[in-house]
């Protein structure tokens, strides 16, 4: 059952910038997450399959900053700040599952925290099979970026892009699609340049010469550059990526369905 599921299976990244308000400490984006939530309905009852997570914005980010989580244990003053993040994690992820279930889909929410180890801030093992019995069901698995416990670090954060890319590439899925503020990626910074143009198709071997925009002051996920690196690493094995904004409105729809529109493609 799982290899008929996994070869129409899409990871879908919900960007934290896109849901959150990025100003503002603790502030959901409603309009946008509503809207994607009813995209995400739409695609499920079409018979899309899909496991969805999400990124930490304005909850997540400023407090692993504030607590430096990103860099491992040091301190006790630290394990507070690992609780304070864990709470401010959940506090979106609840706006988040009730949107998708208001909607109509039937969300499985999972916290990688509990499910994950980590090595020097990369995965090195998730217990795979509550997403798999999940998927099986018909179910909707919900994750995000979270902090989890790092056998050599004591604890590290774990962006949801990586999350996206393991599971893309555990469970063969034919599709990564990173939800965005951006329309994808550009020729030249398009904040500096007016005329920067967005590229609808890269190969992913052409990624590293794309210089990525400066994130946000508080990304202590590595921001854009991070992600492009986490594109790379599944493009090159053969699984599509889609990059660009659900911001605007039907935006994530095409990204999944393979509409054209204004986002960027990435190939092998
Ligand atoms: O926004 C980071 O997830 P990301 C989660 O996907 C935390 O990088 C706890 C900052």
């Amino acid at each position: 059952v799982l290899l008929a599921l996994t070869a129409r299976l899409s990871v879908i990244k919900l960007g934290g910038s896109a849901i959150t308000v990025k100003s503002k400490p603790l502030a959901p984006r409603l309009s946008v997450i509503k809207a994607v939530a009813e995209d995400l309905a739409c695609l499920y009852e079409e018979g899309e399959r899909f496991i969805v997570i999400h990124g930490g914005g304005s909850y997540g980010h400023p407090l692993a900053s504030k607590y430096c989580l990103h860099k491992g244990f040091t301190n006790v003053v630290q394990l507070k700040g690992f609780a304070e993040t864990e709470l401010a994690m959940r506090d979106i992820n609840s706006i988040l599952v009730s949107s998708l279930a208001e909607a109509g889909v039937p969300v499985a929410p999972m916290h990688p925290s509990c499910m994950a180890v980590a090595c020097r801030g990369e995965i090195a093992d998730l217990y795979l099979k509550p997403l798999k019995l999940t998927l099986e069901l018909g179910l909707i698995p919900l994750l995000h970026g979270d902090v989890v416990m790092d056998v050599k670090d004591g604890f590290t954060v774990i962006s949801g892009d990586k999350l996206a890319t393991f599971l893309a590439l555990r469970f063969k899925a034919k599709k990564v699609v990173f939800g965005m503020d951006v329309k994808g990626l550009f020729d030249k910074d398009p904040k500096v340049h007016p005329d920067a143009k967005l590229l609808k198709l890269v190969k992913a071997r052409e990624l590293g010469n794309i210089s990525s925009v400066p994130s946000v002051r508080w990304d202590v996920t590595g921001g854009m550059r991070a992600k492009l690196a986490e594109a790379r690493k599944v493009a090159s094995k053969g699984i599509v990526v889609c990059m660009g904004s659900i911001v605007e409105k039907g935006g994530l729809l095409k990204m999944v369905k393979g509409i054209e529109g204004d986002y960027t493609v990435i190939v092998p």
